[in-house]
C-alpha cells in the first residue's frame, strides 16, 4: 500500500501583519473616548501645569494627606532610622523637589542618595540643591520612569538598599500595577526595604473635600488633562463644557475623579472625531485609600515582611516599613 504523501512546496515567509498599538498621550486619548471603558491614566495630569497645580494642591486646607504624612515623618524620623538601619543607599521613587526625604536625612544619614524622576532638568536642580544642604552626603539623580526597569547605579558594598516611596501615590495605581510595582521593588530592594506612604480608609466627608476643595485647585488639576491635550495635541476642548466630578466610591475604597461633558459635543482628537452625549464621563483618576492590614497584606503577597506602621493620631494616614527579601 502506498503511504499517503503529503505535497511539499517550498516553504516561503509570509509577513504577518500584527498590529501594534498605539502608544502616547492621543493614542491613549483616543482610546478612552472611543471606549468601551473610558477611562485614561493619571499620569497625564503631569505636564509643568499639572505639576505646579499639583504642588498647590499639597498645601490646600482640605487635603490633609501632605502634611499628615509630612507630621509623621518628623516625629518619628528617628524611630525610623533604628528600625531601618543608618547608612543604606537610598532609593526615592518620584522624587519630584525631593522635600520630604530631607525629614529623613539627618536620622537615616544614608551613605547615597538615588532619587528618581520622570523630569530630568527638575530633578538636577532638585538634587544639586539638597547636595549643597547635606555636604558629604552623594547624591545621584536617576531621569527615568520608576513604574518601568530604571537603570541605577551598580548597589554600594555593604549598604542595602531602602526604597523611600511616600504621598500614597500607590493608591493612584491599579490593584494590578500596585503589585507589579511592590514585586519590582521588592527585588530591587534585596536586602533592604521599603518606607511607603499609604493614606488611609476614613470618614467620606474628610475624603470628599479634600478632592473637591473650595478653592477649585483640584478641579483645574483635573480638567488640566483636557488644557493639556489643547496645548500638546492641538485638540480644541471647551473646558466650560466640562465639570471636576470626584467622589468616594465605598465599595471600592477609593476616591474617583472623572471630567463630564456637560452637553452633547463634538470633539476632535488627531483628526478622530468622537461624539460626546451630555453626561459622558471620562474617568482620569483612582485614588485608592488602604487600611493598615489592607497594605500589609499587599506588600506580604508582593514578597516583602511587614514591619513597623507609624500613623498619626486620627489615623487619617499611614507610613509602613516593609522589609524585602534577603
Ligand atoms: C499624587 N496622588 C497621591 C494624589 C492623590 O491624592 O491621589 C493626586 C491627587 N489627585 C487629586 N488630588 C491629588
Amino acid at each position: 500500500m502506498m503511504s499517503p504523501r503529503l505535497a511539499t512546496a517550498p516553504l516561503r515567509a509570509v509577513p504577518v501583519e500584527v498590529p501594534v498599538p498605539e502608544e502616547g498621550f492621543a493614542a491613549d486619548l483616543r482610546r478612552a473616548l472611543a471606549g468601551p471603558v473610558h477611562s485614561i491614566s493619571p499620569k497625564y495630569f503631569y505636564d509643568a501645569e499639572g505639576s505646579r497645580l499639583f504642588d498647590l494642591i499639597c498645601g490646600l486646607p482640605e487635603y490633609y494627606p501632605t502634611r499628615t504624612e509630612r507630621g509623621i515623618l518628623s516625629a518619628y524620623a528617628s524611630e525610623m532610622a533604628e528600625e531601618i538601619g543608618r547608612g543604606c543607599d537610598l532609593v526615592e521613587f518620584g522624587a519630584g523637589s525631593c522635600s520630604k526625604v530631607r525629614l529623613l536625612l539627618d536620622h537615616l544619614r544614608p551613605r547615597r542618595y538615588l532619587p528618581i524622576d520622570i523630569s530630568g532638568e527638575h530633578l538636577e536642580q532638585a538634587a544639586a540643591q539638597l547636595e549643597r544642604e547635606h555636604p558629604g552626603l552623594l547624591v545621584l539623580p536617576v531621569t527615568g520612569d520608576y513604574t518601568a526597569q530604571v537603570h541605577l547605579p551598580p548597589p554600594l558594598e555593604g549598604a542595602p538598599r531602602v526604597g523611600f516611596f511616600p504621598g500614597s501615590t500607590i493608591g493612584n495605581f491599579t490593584p494590578a500595577e500596585a503589585l507589579q510595582f511592590l514585586r519590582m521593588a521588592a527585588k530591587m530592594l534585596q536586602g533592604g526595604g521599603l518606607l511607603l506612604g499609604a493614606d488611609l480608609v476614613k470618614d467620606p466627608a474628610l475624603l470628599h473635600a479634600a478632592y473637591n476643595d473650595a478653592q477649585d485647585v483640584t478641579a483645574a488639576f483635573n480638567l488640566n488633562l483636557l488644557a493639556r491635550a489643547n496645548r500638546e495635541l492641538g485638540c480644541r476642548f471647551d473646558l466650560r463644557a466640562f465639570w471636576h466630578s470626584s467622589f468616594y466610591n465605598a465599595a471600592e475604597r477609593r476616591i474617583e475623579m472623572h471630567l463630564v461633558s456637560r452637553k452633547r459635543q463634538q470633539v476632535e482628537v488627531g483628526g478622530a472625531e468622537f461624539e460626546l452625549e451630555e453626561g459622558f464621563s471620562l474617568h482620569t483618576e483612582n485614588s485608592c485609600k488602604f487600611t493598615v492590614d489592607s497594605l500589609r497584606r499587599l506588600a506580604l503577597q508582593a514578597g516583602f515582611r511587614p514591619g513597623a506602621v507609624w500613623t498619626d493620631e486620627r489615623r487619617l494616614f499611614s507610613v509602613h516599613w516593609l522589609r524585602a527579601p534577603d
